[in-house]
């Protein structure tokens, strides 16, 4: 009986194998080994918090921003991330995981969120690098994501890439127009990006050597491009952004090859990194705290919200 079982299972797994080989897209109701369902709950909450978490740093601008209309478009941004949170919250649930559990997860601290949301927005400056540089990587990875192996997820990289793109422009254009303006703003846009660029490189992840989960997360084409791979094209695209506007990058080993037509770069902390990962980050712990009192504040609302469900629904 065990044989038996094994062996269809092993046909099974053959027959994901072969879907993925051909590129087919995998859909919720779909046969798929468990470990791939646990990989993709894992990746896809951490983005899901990621986002969650991301509306922390510039909310704090909201209220300072230096005009109406810079407002009303980061307000509009930081409200884009919340929606962006909820479509990947969704998203996971198809693979039959609630979203209450992976709050729970999160607000345990067993759940990851990306490293950049630990850092402080000191200046109006960092809101224009968040966009530019933070949005800008965000969007080389999940255009790769769009393409990823399963239906849901790459569906809601589809659309989160195309707000993720208004933001990119609009980071981009704050800092530009501080490099059009007084020696004190150019400092400014310059301080931010100089606190911002080794960040957002470590946004993806550990180096391939140190990467645990990235043989397989590609082997299911989950994954289409590695770590390195993916930070090598966002320096790429990203430098010569920077130097059109007069902007410089804190790495004096930034240069361009005409052989691999790339740019040679340093070396990102990892100890940095570790440490932001595991905890130890800035701002980890404000960050956890305000996650924890938005969710005891919320409480009477979700409490209200299933009253009046019992009452008219059942
Ligand atoms: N921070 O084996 P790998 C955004 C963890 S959304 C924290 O390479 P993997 C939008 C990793 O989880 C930003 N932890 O892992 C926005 C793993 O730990 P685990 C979020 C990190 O999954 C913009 C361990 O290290 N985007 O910015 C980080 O193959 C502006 C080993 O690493 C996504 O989540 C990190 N940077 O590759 C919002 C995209 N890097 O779970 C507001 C989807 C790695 O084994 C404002 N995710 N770790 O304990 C991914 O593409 C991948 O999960 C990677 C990591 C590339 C992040």
């Amino acid at each position: 009986m065990e044989a038996t079982v094994t062996a269809d299972m092993l046909e099974r797994e053959k027959a994901f194998n072969d879907r993925i080989a051909r590129g087919e897209v995998i859909e919720p109701k779909d046969w798929m080994p468990e470990r791939y369902r646990k990989q993709l709950i894992r990746m896809m909450s951490q983005h899901a918090h990621s986002e969650i978490v991301g509306m922390l740093p510039e909310g704090n601008w909201i209220t300072r921003a230096p005009s109406l209309s810079r407002k009303a478009s980061l307000l509009a941004k930081v409200q884009d991330e919340a929606g962006h949170g909820l479509y990947i919250y969704s998203a996971t649930e198809t693979l039959g995981v609630d979203r209450l559990e992976l709050t729970q997860q999160f607000l345990d601290g067993n759940a990851k969120y990306s490293s950049i949301f630990n850092y402080p927005t000191l200046s109006w400056a960092d809101i224009g690098a968040i966009g530019w540089l933070v949005d800008g990587a965000a969007i080389v990875n999940q255009t790769a994501l769009a393409k990823c192996s399963y239906g849901p997820y790459s569906r809601a990289m589809l659309r989160i890439c195309k707000e993720e793109n208004f933001h990119h422009k609009q980071g981009y254009q704050i800092l530009s127009i501080m490099m059009q303006g007084t020696a004190e703003q150019k400092e400014m846009a310059q301080d931010a990006v100089n606190r911002f660029w080794w960040p957002s490189l470590m946004m993806f992840g550990p180096s391939d050597a140190n990467s645990p989960n990235s043989e397989e997360l590609m082997r299911w084409k989950v994954k289409l491009h590695s770590n390195d791979d993916l930070r090598q094209r966002f320096i790429d695209r990203t430098v010569p952004q920077g130097e059109a506007i007069g902007l410089t990058f804190p790495d004096d080993k930034l240069k361009y090859s005409e052989t691999t037509r790339s740019y040679e770069w340093g070396q990102i902390n990892w100890d940095e990194f570790k440490a932001v990962v595991s905890g130890n980050g800035p701002c980890n712990k404000q960050r956890m705290q305000a996650r924890k009192t938005a969710e005891e504040n919320g409480q009477w609302v979700r409490a209200a919200a299933e009253a009046y469900a019992a009452k008219h629904y059942n």
